[in-house]
């Protein structure tokens, strides 16, 4: 019998070809293409007075520069706003060079193509821009004060502004036995993949169509902003997504300029041009998130329950806003985590800076929400002292509330309604993991020994799995191979392995014998894009749905040829039997020549064929009436909303009671993402989601100075964790089926990032004995805190 795949730990198949240097990524792709570099603004905030190429075209081995002035009609509209939003109300974007003004530093300003890289950067050298500096806002809290605008027309720096409410919160405010008012803050940080973005593109004039690469989350979208910039029918463009070293939101195409103006610069040029992210442009002009300001106002009893929770965000969205208030909408709405206050209200503003623009950073607004409710949870447990898993299971909602719809609108106006989860299983699975019951007696006996420890929790839920839609395409070749083309593109999880069991199990096939192909826009053009930790649950059910359909197919055929009935038929092993008599039976490679109008081609399948459908006969029909050739079939799928995945995860800590050095002792997590296709990956993406929260919330952050210079722009400065400073991370799973998809999945790739800015403040507050309310937080600021402490 053919074993299951789906549940099992296989091993992943991309890795050999990926950890012994064969990974192809986007710059060992066109390594004869002209290479483009860009001059970026060194300021802030600036007028543009002038731009002067001439020394530039002194340098040997230029063949074009571009500024603003050179783009055509298309090509100079402002970039589009992603994801519009009524809220919305001041979008701006940037143009692909920037004509009057720069918003913040390292915008692109001018395209040097040249033969190589090293020339290209040498004339981008040469070229003197002229700037009158206007003044700089830096940071949310500055935007907030608006004594300095960004834009001259948003006076007071507010792009967007949304208040959802639930309940009369005043009212139950105004009621609560006990109130408490708690300033919060999350500082800017940054994704960094491997590898930065990147663009290759190949220009056919003979029959004006465009190939190109991208290291890009979302090749389709690349497709579509290329098709419309350079008005090239879809049609003729292919756009392909090669090895991707990691993604985590920024390559997530909106249009970024770069990914325009590379294709634009080749069809221009007639000749293939190639422009790879290097690591400073990654800092200064790629794109953050995280910055936000956040006040929490809760009211609640003397058992610990909300009656009002009331949340103020200040967000910070950088110069643009590309991608709409899609961060803080995710906050506004992820934040009350597993948890029923008895009302509820988020307001927030989203504010212009001089910074780098915000995109979507693995986690996306929630790491931000997170940090509010579960800090706002250990103050209720402290202030009642309470357990503080006792005041957070007062507050769950509970396995026979779900579906459980808290009336809160998501992005797309469609009600936010969770469909899955048994939270207070999860928090016992997770206490008996870290061994809560026991710590008492554990930080005795530490400190007993001159050691501080602290023992911290956090709890969330995501929205994964959104829609609109995705899709796969199944085919199984006269060999029997079976190949599967999904549009969404990989970044690193795994997607061809975890496809590949997909449709292993429903076509009845070894997974051994299951190709998986992502990315590439010719393969499957109807495809949105890996984010949001969509892929598992959007591609795994279209891939599913599409062999469904193969092997629907497949058991006509096979009936046909075995004159017996499909539904007496089974799959096993990629062999078609009847049930019950084994030795009636037909392989798939053998169905898959009779699917095919070339029957009487060349190989040994064909031969076996015969057997079933005697020689090629021109009047038969190939198969039966109705059906298309070939043994091929696709599959869509699209929901009718995110499906939510959860998880718990706590930590001890010790921190150094001389020098203040946090040291992570123990993290565990607990986390439920439905049925899992294949646990080992999912542990992978715990264990890297953690590692990422690890740096947010102890190293990572993004230092500007008064004059929106980003002091730390290299790895020299920005500090991100190495396998030294991250813990082994102990997981347990639990497996809570979403009732939405056929395969029971929810998502799993972002949630190891979520709560660790949380449980790690938890953890450093219970060793402190003083609150944790902003993050990240470093040795030095831990030091100051006890020293405010001490003298207050
Ligand atoms: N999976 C599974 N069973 C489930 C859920 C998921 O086996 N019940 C597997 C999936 O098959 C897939 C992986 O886990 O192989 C992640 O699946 P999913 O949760 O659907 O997430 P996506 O594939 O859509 O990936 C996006 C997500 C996001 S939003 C960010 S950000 C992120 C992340 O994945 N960026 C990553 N993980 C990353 N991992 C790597 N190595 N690099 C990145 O850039």
């Amino acid at each position: 019998m053919t074993t299951r795949s789906i549940g099992h730990s296989v091993q992943r198949r991309e890795d050999p070809r990926l950890v012994t240097g064969n990974g192809r990524y986007l710059d060992d792709l066109g390594r004869d293409a002209l290479a483009a570099a860009f001059v970026r603004s060194p300021h802030a905030h600036a007028t543009i007075t002038g731009i002067d190429i001439t020394d530039a075209w002194e340098v040997d081995g230029v063949e074009a520069i571009y500024t603003f002035e050179d783009l055509d009609e298309l090509m100079a509209r402002p970039l589009p706003v992603l994801i519009p939003h009524p809220a919305l109300t001041h979008p701006r974007t940037c143009l692909a060079l920037a004509d009057t003004e720069v918003n913040h530093v390292g915008e692109p300003v001018v395209m040097v193509v040249a033969r190589d890289r090293y020339v290209a950067e040498d004339a981008a050298a040469r070229i003197v821009v002229s700037y009158e500096t206007k003044p700089v806002v830096v940071g949310v809290a500055a935007a907030r004060e608006a004594a300095l605008a960004v834009h001259d027309d948003v006076p007071d720096n507010v792009a967007a502004h949304l208040i959802q409410e639930v309940g009369d919160v005043d009212a139950a405010l105004a009621c609560s036995p006990h109130r408490l008012t708690i300033p919060l803050t999350i500082e800017r940080s940054a994704c960094m993949p491997m590898e930065g973005k990147g663009v290759y593109a190949v220009w056919d004039r003979d029959d004006a169509s465009m190939r190109m690469w991208s290291s890009t989350q979302t090749s389709t979208g690349v497709r579509a902003a290329v098709a419309a910039r350079l008005g090239i029918p879809l049609a003729r463009i292919q756009c392909m997504a090669p090895d991707v070293g990691g993604g985590f939101g920024v390559k997530i195409n909106h249009p970024w300029p770069e990914e325009l103006l590379v294709p634009w610069a080749a069809r221009a040029l007639g000749r293939p041009v190639k422009w790879a992210e290097d690591r400073r442009e990654h800092f200064v002009s790629s794109a953050h998130e995280r910055q936000q300001l956040q006040e929490v106002e809760v009211g609640f009893d003397d058992d610990g329950r909300i009656l009002a929770l009331d949340v103020k965000v200040w967000h910070d969205n950088g110069a643009y806003t590309p991608y709409g208030i899609i961060v803080p909408i995710i906050t506004a709405t992820q934040l009350l985590g597993p948890y029923k206050p008895g009302t509820y209200r988020c307001e927030f503003w989203s504010l212009y800076t001089n910074t780098v623009i915000v995109t979507p950073y693995r986690g996306a607004g929630r790491p931000q929400g997170v940090f509010a409710m579960e800090r706002t949870m250990d103050a209720i447990a402290a202030f009642l002292g309470k357990d503080r898993t006792e005041v957070r299971s007062t507050n769950f909602i509970l396995p026979q509330d779900m579906p459980y719809d808290h009336g809160l609108m998501f992005q797309d106006g469609r009600p936010l309604k969770y469909d899955s989860g048994d939270f207070p299983a999860s928090l016992a699975k997770l206490k008996a993991l870290v061994g809560w019951d026991d710590f008492a007696a554990y930080r005795e006996q530490a400190e007993a020994e001159g050691r501080k420890v602290g023992l911290g929790i956090g709890c969330y839920v995501e929205g994964t799995g959104v829609g609109p839609y995705e899709g796969g395409h199944v085919h199984v070749e006269t060999s029997g191979q079976v190949f599967v083309a999904t549009g969404l593109t990989s970044q690193g999880q795994g997607h061809e392995t975890a496809f590949a069991q997909i449709v292993a199990d429903e076509l009845g096939v070894r997974f051994e014998d299951v190709h998986v192909t992502t990315g590439d826009t010719r393969r499957m053009p109807y495809a949105v894009g890996t984010f949001a930790s969509r892929a598992a649950v959007m591609s795994g059910n279209a891939v599913a749905a599409a062999a469904k359909v193969v092997r629907e197919k497949a058991l006509r055929i096979a009936a046909d040829a075995l004159e017996a009935n499909p539904d007496d038929l089974e799959i096993e092993d990629g062999v078609i039997s009847v049930k019950g008599a084994p030795d009636t039976q037909i392989s798939l490679s053998t169905v898959a020549v009779l699917s095919n109008p070339l029957r009487y081609a060349f190989d040994d399948a064909a031969k076996a064929a015969t057997q079933f459908a005697g020689t090629f006969d021109p009047d038969k029909p190939p198969v039966a009436e109705g059906d298309e050739p070939g043994l091929e079939g696709k599959g869509f799928y699209s929901p009718t909303q995110a499906t939510f995945a959860n998880g718990m995860h706590a930590a001890i800590v010790e921190t150094d009671p001389v020098t203040a050095e946090i040291r992570i002792l123990r993290y565990c997590v607990v986390h439920d993402c439905g049925v899992m296709i294949n646990p080992l990956i999912v542990e992978g993406q715990v264990h890297g989601g953690v590692a990422q929260g690890v740096g947010g919330a102890l190293y990572e952050r993004m230092a500007y100075d008064e004059s929106g210079q980003l002091l730390n722009a290299s790895f020299m400065d920005f500090l991100v964790p190495y396998a030294s400073e991250v813990p082994f991370i102990e997981t347990d799973h639990l497996e809570t089926p979403s009732p939405l998809n056929p395969l029971g999945i929810k998502g799993a790739g972002e949630a190891g990032t979520i709560p660790v800015s949380a449980v790690l403040a938890s953890a450093i507050e219970d060793a402190e004995g003083f609150p944790i309310l902003s993050m990240p937080i470093s040795p030095s600021e831990l030091w100051e805190l006890r020293r405010q402490r001490a003298s207050a």
